[in-house]
């Protein structure tokens, strides 16, 4: 029933969002991202991210994020052997695992001590540093 829905609603899904990823770091810097297409498949498919078009700002972090399912702690749907969201203190659209990671642990900007558990954009600020602000807005 649900996959049979899930095509219906794949079907009849016209509409194209963009997507732009805003963000800012604690010396008040601020970056951007920008994608001419964001969808989210469904449930049945595990809310796969489709993320493609990347314009223009600061390097594509989405890039291998994009096709991949949405892993929390309690549901590993990652790439990787482990689960990423445990591993990382997150939860994302997660591959193997992540060159950003929107809801990882606060820690307000550079800090190596966990690796890559911060609220990151990798090609932006690397892997130890945590951003002050980011959103994603279609
Ligand atoms: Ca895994």
């Amino acid at each position: 029933v649900c996959a049979g829905l899930e095509n219906i609603h794949q079907l009849t899904r016209q509409r194209r969002y963009e997507l732009l990823v805003d963000m800012e770091d604690f010396d008040g810097r601020k970056a951007s991202a920008r994608y001419s297409s964001f969808s989210v498949d469904g449930e049945c498919d595990g809310y796969a991210l489709h993320v493609s078009g990347f314009t223009n700002g600061s390097a594509d972090s989405l890039r291998v994020h994009n096709g991949q399912k949405f892993s929390t702690f309690d549901k590993d749907q990652d790439s990787y052997g482990k689960n990423c969201a445990r591993q990382f203190l997150g939860a994302f659209w997660y591959n193997n695992c992540h060159t950003t990671n929107p809801n990882g642990v606060y820690r307000w900007g550079a800090d190596g001590t966990l690796y890559a558990v911060g609220v990151e954009w990798s090609t932006w600020k690397g892997h130890d540093y945590s951003l002050k602000t980011i959103s994603m807005k279609i």
